[in-house]
């Protein structure tokens, strides 16, 4: 989502790094480069001026333009205010002291409500709190449906009514029924209007006064830029918000209403929606986000999802052969590609990694309908064939074509796309990132998937 604005002030912040010495008008002239940038991905125009105005003042001052290095200088202080600018610390859910922590989820119509309460849900099941779902959208039926579905996926009971009209008693009765099964966080799941209106602030008023909510969590849709910040004011104005879940991130909005959200109603952003699968929420984290933008790798956050997803045991088992004897064959790219899968998008994955080439990471891509196929084919091969890709010949590869009941093309295609994974592996190894992350030659203990990290 930051693409373009992350290539632009990497452009200007590269040619800053690469000058010995800087001058005030040199600083300007960048200054205004990333002004550009700042607009162009839809950050608010008052909030865009006030951030250069900061960085300005710092970098023309605290001896910066002195300083030996002054291009990483300028770096650290764009990368400081963007963490200011994007809320400086991580604001996690806060937990109700006593009973249930009741999460109450609004927002306009389709901007993710629903799924968002069900990742929510299985969030907070992974941490203990045996939460419990409620359809508070009591004006489509099947917008219980879709929550009783979403509830079955992630394991989590829903709480729901179809005959109750009254949202405020519903929201009541899901608390005490919460309270009754001793669930430790209580999920409401409000229904949308087209926009903010008196009669859906009323309701939602009403719920709010009936439970008493320990956080009232707006979901806004990122694509919609800066109606997202305006919607954000509304309904802050009228409810009083703790915190922003900004979704769709994953789609190619410019990013603009994640760096101005909180900048423009002090309201911080809890959690970002990454995709449309019921894993796909982030905590939201300035400090990395700012590292994102700034390309500098959102390790973190990977190290979470790694988490979240790995197999543990075959991770290790495949960081064993890559990172102390430097195997990689079709076996463990199969093992990988199968783990890749539960990640979700490779391409997202892999563009947290800090200097990950963009166009190897859209050859790299794994096409969930594919792994069945490549599995076939893996499969086909003899034990021999999978540990020495090499000597698979022509003859060979039409064997295990038919065994496979693929084409010819499709397993020199799969071969293609193993010797690129090779290459991957070889070159985050080279990038020390095996290391790094737990594992490779030195690393110290542990284990992890190659190049990827495993946290224990
Ligand atoms: N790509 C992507 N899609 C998302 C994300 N969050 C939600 N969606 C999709 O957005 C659409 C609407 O999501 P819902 O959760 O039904 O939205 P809602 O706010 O509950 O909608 P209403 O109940 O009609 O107001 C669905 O197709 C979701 O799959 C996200 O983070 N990324
Ligand atoms: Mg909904």
């Amino acid at each position: 989502m930051f693409d373009e604005l992350s290539e632009k002030l990497d452009g200007v912040l590269g040619r800053f790094k690469q000058r010995g010495l800087l001058t005030e008008s040199m600083i300007d002239d960048g200054l205004r480069e990333i002004r550009r940038a700042l607009l162009e991905a839809d950050v608010n125009y008052q909030l865009a001026r006030d951030f250069l105005d900061r960085v300005r003042e710092r970098a023309v001052g605290e001896q910066v333009l002195k300083s030996v290095r002054p291009g990483e200088q300028v770096v650290k202080i764009v990368h400081d205010e963007l963490v200011e600018l994007l809320g400086q610390d991580r604001q996690g859910l806060v937990t109700a002291p006593a009973g249930p922590t009741v999460v109450l989820l609004v927002g306009l119509q389709g901007s993710g409500k629903t799924t968002t309460a069900a990742k929510l849900a299985r969030r907070l099941g992974r941490e203990g709190k045996k939460p419990l779902l409620a359809a508070l959208d009591v004006y489509r039926p099947a917008a219980i449906d879709q929550l009783e579905t979403l509830g079955g996926q992630v394991g989590v009971p829903v709480f729901s009514d179809r005959r109750e009209r009254d949202v405020a008693r519903l929201a009541e009765r899901a608390l005490e029924q919460a309270r009754a099964d001793r669930h430790r966080a209580l999920i409401l799941d409000s229904a949308g209007r087209l926009q903010i209106d008196e009669q859906l602030m009323d309701e939602l008023r009403r719920v709010k006064s009936a439970v008493e909510p320990t956080e009232v969590l707006l979901v806004a849709d990122a694509m919609t830029g800066q109606e997202a910040v305006r919607i954000s004011e509304g309904f802050h104005e009228a409810l009083g918000l703790t915190g922003v879940v900004l979704t769709k991130l994953d789609g190619d909005a410019r990013g603009g209403a994640a760096l101005s959200i909180k900048g423009m109603t002090g309201v911080p952003i809890k959690f970002v929606g990454v995709g449309e699968r019921v894993d796909a929420l982030d905590a939201f984290d300035p400090q990395r986000m700012a590292d994102r933008i700034l390309q500098r790798g959102d390790v973190v956050g990977l190290v979470e999802r790694a988490q979240q997803a790995f197999d543990v045991d075959e991770a290790e088992r495949l960081q064993k052969r890559v990172a102390e004897e430097g195997k990689f064959d079709l076996q463990d790219f199969l093992g990988a590609l199968r783990q890749m899968q539960k990640l979700g998008p490779l391409e997202g994955l892999l563009g947290m990694i800090p200097g990950m080439d963009k166009k190897m990471l859209k050859n790299a891509k794994v096409d969930p309908k594919r792994l069945k196929h490549i599995e076939a084919i893996v499969l086909s091969m003899t034990p021999q064939e999978r540990a020495k890709p090499q000597i698979l010949n022509g003859s060979r590869r039409a064997r295990i074509a038919r065994g496979s009941g693929r084409s010819v093309q499709e397993v020199n295609q799969l071969m293609k796309q193993f010797q690129q994974m090779q290459k991957m592996m070889k070159q985050m190894r080279k990038m020390g990132l095996g290391g790094m992350m737990g594992g490779g030659p030195g690393g110290g203990a542990g284990g992890g998937f190659p190049g990827l990290p495993i946290p224990r």
